[in-house]
């Protein structure tokens, strides 16, 4: 099977077509419904008639991270309780929890969204797919969990963390895919070697990676640790959770399930659209959820976005990978930085592991970036020259790069923090 859904290859005219119907209802259902839509709407002097086609998008009000705080926990809920059947929260990488509803229609809306992501992975329910991702509040763990049911494939609900029983698991279960935190996925890899496992001895096939930033060179790094594809998901638990866009077997750009979720990019300073194919942050609106159907989702998450058809035949609107979240964006000196640049450039270093922490301070009233990288096994016997030689070398590498001299310390092997969920990357001392 290609696609799992018709929906996936619609035309550019059908799929308008069902934007807008769906985009009107919405609107119509929220300025009912949510006290805070209807105010939002009223201060922009616009009613649920000014909203004849999806062109009309940009005339809605904004939704913000804190608006959802503000209206902690079920303000925001278009639906009563009675039909909401499931509460997530979002892990608070950035501060307070906040927390989202489902109802029934919602809940199968997502199962299809993640059979879609399956489907592009090339698994089916003859697959087994091991589910690492957190199970809970975490979006990661259910939604994984419900979509690979739904797909019908062999699904295995071990949650993170407990590193040895997934490695038996993979080993004895015969996993042929694992869906997990691409850091973890790492981690795993490397706990195999460890134990004098060969990690490309498993049946393992597919990769099912996302809550977090990554980069391609992490991509390469992890395939080849596996011998698998490693796929990309994304997703945020304001949206729906993982499912919200996708990778094909073409990996140039993941598919947004855009007849669900229709993104635009703004400035993230103005909140003017940006032109087309340009960077800035990625905003959503929800078109068919029931409880939670947040207009304009201020995502925080920076990329672009292709309207190039792809040669998979889906006509899903592409994004490019996310470079980061603007909330971890350092600006050290003046010179903005995503934690993503600085691996893409350690990873391509032969004697550096793909492990690292960024230390941001402020000395001197200056903001200092140190990078510590962990060494590759082996070279801590080495003489001391050949560390300060690989310091130098990605010291000037990132130097061409960010055109900012950055303090890079080579650390021994094993003794940067492994994550079993998102990696923390950045460790910020300056005083808040
Ligand atoms: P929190 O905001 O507390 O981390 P979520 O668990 O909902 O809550 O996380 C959603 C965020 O995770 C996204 O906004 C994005 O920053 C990040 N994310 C999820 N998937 C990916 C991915 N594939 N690539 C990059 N970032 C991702
Ligand atoms: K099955
Ligand atoms: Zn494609």
């Amino acid at each position: 099977m290609k696609y799992w859904q018709e929906e996936e290859t619609y035309s550019l005219e059908q799929k308008r077509a069902v934007q807008t119907e769906r985009l009107i209802k919405t609107v119509n259902r929220v300025y009912e419904n949510v006290p805070f839509y209807h105010e939002k709407m009223k201060e922009l002097g616009i009613e649920p008639g000014d909203i004849k086609s999806i062109d009309d998008l940009s005339k809605l009000p904004f939704t913000n991270k804190q608006d959802l705080r503000d209206h902690y926990p079920y303000g925001l809920f278009a639906v009563p309780m009675e039909e909401v059947v499931r509460i997530h929260a979002s892990s608070g990488t950035t501060g307070q929890p906040t927390v989202v509803g489902y109802t029934k229609n919602d809940i199968e809306m997502w199962q299809n969204m993640m059979a879609r992501c399956y489907t592009a992975y090339g698994l089916t329910k003859k697959d087994i797919i091991q589910v690492a991702y957190g199970y809970g509040l975490f979006t990661g763990g259910l939604g994984a969990h419900y979509g690979s049911e739904y797909l019908g494939a062999t699904t295995v609900p071990i949650s993170g963390g407990n590193t040895k029983k997934q490695i038996q698991l993979l080993q004895e279960f015969g996993s042929t895919a694992i869906a997990c935190t691409p850091s973890y996925a790492l981690y795993i890899g490397e706990s195999m070697k460890n134990m004098g496992i060969d990690p490309r001895s498993t049946n393992l096939r597919v990769g099912i990676f996302g809550a977090e930033p990554w980069t391609d060179e992490m991509r390469e790094t992890i395939e080849s640790t596996f011998g698998i594809e490693a796929m990309n998901i994304y997703g945020l638990s304001e949206i729906m959770g993982p499912g919200v866009a996708f990778d094909c077997q073409h990996k140039h750009g993941l598919h947004i399930n855009d007849d669900h979720f229709v993104p635009e990019i703004i400035n993230p300073d103005t909140t003017e659209l940006m032109p087309n194919g340009e960077e800035g942050e990625l905003v959503f609106t929800c078109i068919t959820k029931e409880a939670l159907p947040l207009l304009r989702y201020r995502t925080h998450d920076v990329t672009k976005l292709y309207t190039k058809p792809c040669a998979c035949g889906r006509t899903l609107t592409r994004m490019g990978r996310i470079t980061g979240r603007s909330d971890d964006m350092l600006i050290i000196r003046g010179v903005n930085v995503f934690p993503s640049q600085i691996e893409s450039i350690i990873l391509k270093v032969a004697e550096a592991a793909p492990h690292y922490v960024l230390i941001v301070d402020r000395i001197n009233n200056l903001d200092t970036l140190e990078v510590w990288v962990e060494a590759k096994e082996g070279l801590f016997t080495d003489a001391i020259k050949s560390l300060e030689r690989v310091e130098k070398h990605i010291t000037n590498e990132l130097f061409s790069l960010l055109g900012l001299h950055v303090r890079v310390r080579l650390v021994e092997p094993r003794t940067i923090e492994r994550s079993e969920g998102k990696a923390k990357r950045i460790i910020d001392k300056r005083q808040k």
